[in-house]
Order: structure tokens, then C-alpha cells, then sequence
């Protein structure tokens, strides 16, 4: 079901190996126009267009969009103690390497008198969105306020598509999470829609526009991010997954199949790459997967994905091969089972996991690390959800008398050459006597 596509003694560019696994980006660029409207329709008619794009796509109706608090305090009531449990793990240790990436603020001093400062400032609405459509993620919630109140963010408001089996209501488990996370401010809203209504608000529900939307999704969700972007913040875009494994001989096959198959499950437009220059290992694999994918609970999903343009077993000369090729593909997740990993020769990449005990799975959930990751080769310039994506650097100037003076000549060259002449003379004015 895996294609093996043989690189070896190919041309070694990045545009050739690039080339050679393509995205599934076409559902992507059809989404495009589809979520533009969604956006426009909920900007221009509030709650009624986000309730006509319920009973479209959620097929629910006269549900409470604003989540009454009592549906978060019940929520929580009636969660399972092992949930509970799992969820205030992850919680902690999210916590813990996020509270990491807030920097100190610095202050540089150029000279007597010449200070600049440099304070890390955190926005101070966000709108982070949790899927709820082909599953629910609970995790996601962690992933995504963890960061943001790590960062210092003053409010918080999350959304998720209603769920028709649960009369309406975001999947008790995501309020849950909100609840355990201290969230107070959720809707019962999903898709594009959800986007739009966090970028222009919706007076009637009582929602203020946010300054940053963040959160994974699928292709509308990533479009409509794209459709807000210049009204609001984003973060880059978490689409469908994607997992790229380097192995060597030295690779368990059945963990790395279970490796790829696990995030095929999520969407059929999902991605899963093998890259290895063990012909022996690809064949292994290949015999693994077929015997694993097929009874597995969402076999025929995970069948569209492995057997997609955009999943594959790659076969490379060496590990040099190897290592442009997932520089080249700049994967959301990258796995390494090398005898001799080396990290820091992988530089593209959402996150990186190495060794054999560290599956995506972990990252998804326990690590500490965060799940929310750029796909579509978007690691090349982006990073995954962090207390960054909710800080801004600032710089604070502050020069007194002493400090001017030592530069006042150079300012006045400058603004000459570029002839500007009362940029000079605001420094000049300062020492007229
Ligand atoms: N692998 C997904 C995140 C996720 N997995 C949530 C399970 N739940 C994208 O990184
Ligand atoms: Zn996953």
C-alpha cells in the first residue's frame, strides 16, 4: 500500500527530492475561496451566519454558542478520573518546557547615557481553535492555551465545533480541558467560520475581535487563517499531519510502521515518509504496514493516506541523501532511528524526535513538548505553537542628554544624506542654548 520510490544514484538538488514525495495540497488551494466566504459571512452577519454554518456542516441547530459555565463545571464533573489524570500530566510538563520560552528582557547599553532595552510584551487577546470534526482533540487545547497563558496573555477565548452528538455542545472532553486549563471564555463554533468570528467578533455573542488566532485544522481552518491574516496574528499553519522517519539498519521495522501509521490515522490528506538507504529495512516495513494498517481501527482512512501520491517508503544512496532529502521536505514531525542520530544535521523540521523511544505519539501528548506544528514544508521559515507565537520583542530607547550627544553628528550626516534635514534639527534643538 506504501509505493517505494528508489532515489538512489538520482539527482541529489533539493527541488529533484522535492520533487519526487509532493503534498497533498490540492484540497488546500481549493479551500482557499470556499473559507474566504465563511470569513466574510460571519463579518458580515455575526451569529446568524455562524448559525447557518452550523447547520450546514455540523448539522446543528438553537445551540448555545457562548458555553454557559455550568456546561464547563459539568463537563469536568463527569470526567473520567483517568482522563482527568492524563490531562493534568500533560498539562504540568507542557507547562514546565513552555515556561522555558519566554526570554528574559535584556537591556543593552551602547555608550554612557545610551540604553536600549528589549522586553518581550505578550498580546492580549488570542483565539485559539480546537478541531472537532473527523476527531476530537482535547490535547489540543493544552497545546494551545498552556503556551499562551506561559506567555502572559490577559485573555483567552477558544473555540470548537459543536457536536451534534452531544445536543449541540463542544465535545464535553475539550470543556473539560478548558475548565482543568481555567479557560472560561468558549464557543460552540467550528471551521472557517470559527476563524472569522474570532478576527472580526460578534457583538451579539458578546465576542471582541482577538489580536492572534491560533490552533490546527484542516484545510478551511488553515485558508481562513490565511483569509484574517493582516487583521490578526496567526500562527503557521498546522494542517494535515505529517510524519518523515529516517532509519538504518539499526531501526525496529515494526515500530517504525507503527510510527507512520499512527499519524496516517489522522486524515486521508495526512503524510507518512520512510527515508532509508537499507533496502532491507524499506522491505520490512512494507511487509509491516501492510499487516498492521489493515486492522487498526480507521483502516480505510489510514489506507487513502499510505496509499496517497503524498505517503511513501524513499530509498537514498546514504544518510547524506537522507538528510538533504528531510531537509529539503522540512517535515511537521521528524523521527530519527539512526545508529548515530546527529540531530543538529536536520535542520528542517516542525519537531524532531530521537531514537527509538521518542514516537510522535509522546510529542502528541506527554512529551512536554507541543503538538502544534507547521506543515506543507512551512518548517523551513515557521515554528510550532509556543509562548512566542503570544510574545512580541519591544524595544524601549531611552538615551538621556549625554548619550544624544555622542551620536548627534552621525544623526545629522545621515538625515542629510538622505535629505532630511528636521531629523537633524529635532537632535540639533536639543543643544541650542
Ligand atoms: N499529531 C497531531 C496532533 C495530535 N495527535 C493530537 C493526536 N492528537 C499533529 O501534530
Ligand atoms: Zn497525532
Amino acid at each position: 500500500m506504501l509505493r517505494t520510490l528508489d532515489l538512489r544514484g538520482r539527482d541529489h538538488s533539493a527541488a529533484a527530492l522535492l520533487a519526487a514525495v509532493p503534498r497533498a495540497t490540492a484540497a488546500r488551494n481549493e479551500a482557499l475561496a470556499t473559507a474566504a466566504r465563511l470569513v466574510e459571512d460571519v463579518a458580515r452577519d455575526g451569529e446568524g451566519a455562524l448559525r447557518s454554518q452550523a447547520e450546514a456542516f455540523d448539522k446543528v441547530a438553537g445551540h448555545d454558542i457562548r458555553v454557559p459555565q455550568a456546561h464547563l463545571e459539568e463537563a469536568l464533573a463527569t470526567l473520567e478520573p483517568e482522563i482527568r489524570q492524563a490531562l493534568e500530566r500533560a498539562i504540568e510538563r507542557v507547562r514546565q518546557a513552555s515556561a522555558v520560552q519566554v526570554p528574559p528582557p535584556t537591556t543593552t547599553t551602547l555608550g554612557a547615557g545610551a540604553l536600549v532595552h528589549q522586553r518581550w510584551q505578550p498580546v492580549r487577546r488570542v483565539g485559539l481553535y480546537v478541531p472537532g470534526g473527523k476527531a476530537v482533540y482535547p490535547s489540543s487545547v493544552v497545546m494551545n492555551v498552556v503556551p499562551a497563558q506561559a506567555a502572559g496573555v490577559e485573555q483567552i477565548a477558544l473555540a470548537s465545533p459543536p457536536q451534534r452528538d452531544h445536543g449541540g455542545r463542544v465535545h464535553p472532553i475539550i470543556l473539560a480541558a478548558a475548565h482543568l486549563l481555567g479557560v472560561t471564555e468558549v464557543y460552540a463554533m467550528g471551521g472557517a467560520g470559527a476563524i472569522g468570528a474570532f478576527a472580526w467578533g460578534v457583538d451579539s455573542l458578546g465576542l471582541d475581535p482577538v489580536d492572534v488566532v491560533t490552533g490546527p485544522g484542516n484545510n478551511f481552518v488553515a485558508a481562513a487563517k490565511r483569509a484574517v491574516a493582516g487583521r490578526v496574528g496567526t500562527d503557521s499553519e498546522a494542517g494535515a499531519t505529517e510524519i518523515l522517519i529516517v532509519a538504518d539498519d539499526t531501526a525496529d521495522p515494526r515500530w517504525v510502521a507503527a510510527d507512520l501509521i499512527s499519524q496516517a490515522e489522522h486524515d486521508e490528506q495526512a503524510s507518512a515518509v520512510l527515508v532509508t538507504a537499507s533496502e532491507a529495512l524499506a522491505t520490512a516495513v512494507q511487509t509491516e504496514v501492510a499487516a498492521r494498517a489493515a486492522d487498526t481501527m480507521h483502516a480505510a482512512r489510514i489506507a487513502v493516506s499510505l496509499a496517497g501520491e503524498q505517503s511513501a517508503i524513499v530509498l537514498v544512496d546514504d544518510l547524506e541523501q537522507a538528510i538533504a532529502f528531510s531537509n529539503a521536505y522540512a517535515p511537521e514531525h521528524l523521527e530519527l532511528h539512526l545508529a548515530d542520530p546527529m540531530p543538529e544535521r536536520f535542520v528542517h523540521a516542525g519537531a524532531v524526535f530521537v531514537g527509538p523511544y521518542s514516537p510522535v505519539s509522546l510529542g502528541d501528548y506527554l512529551a512536554g513538548s507541543n503538538h502544534v506544528l507547521p506543515t506543507g514544508g512551512q518548517a523551513r521559515y515557521a515554528a510550532g505553537l509556543s509562548a512566542a507565537t503570544f510574545l512580541r520583542p519591544q524595544q524601549v530607547i531611552e538615551y538621556d542628554r549625554q548619550g544624544l550627544a555622542d551620536v548627534a553628528d552621525a544623526i545629522v550626516a545621515l538625515a542629510d544624506a538622505e535629505v532630511l534635514p528636521a531629523h537633524g534639527e529635532a537632535v540639533e534643538a536639543r543643544f541650542e542654548a
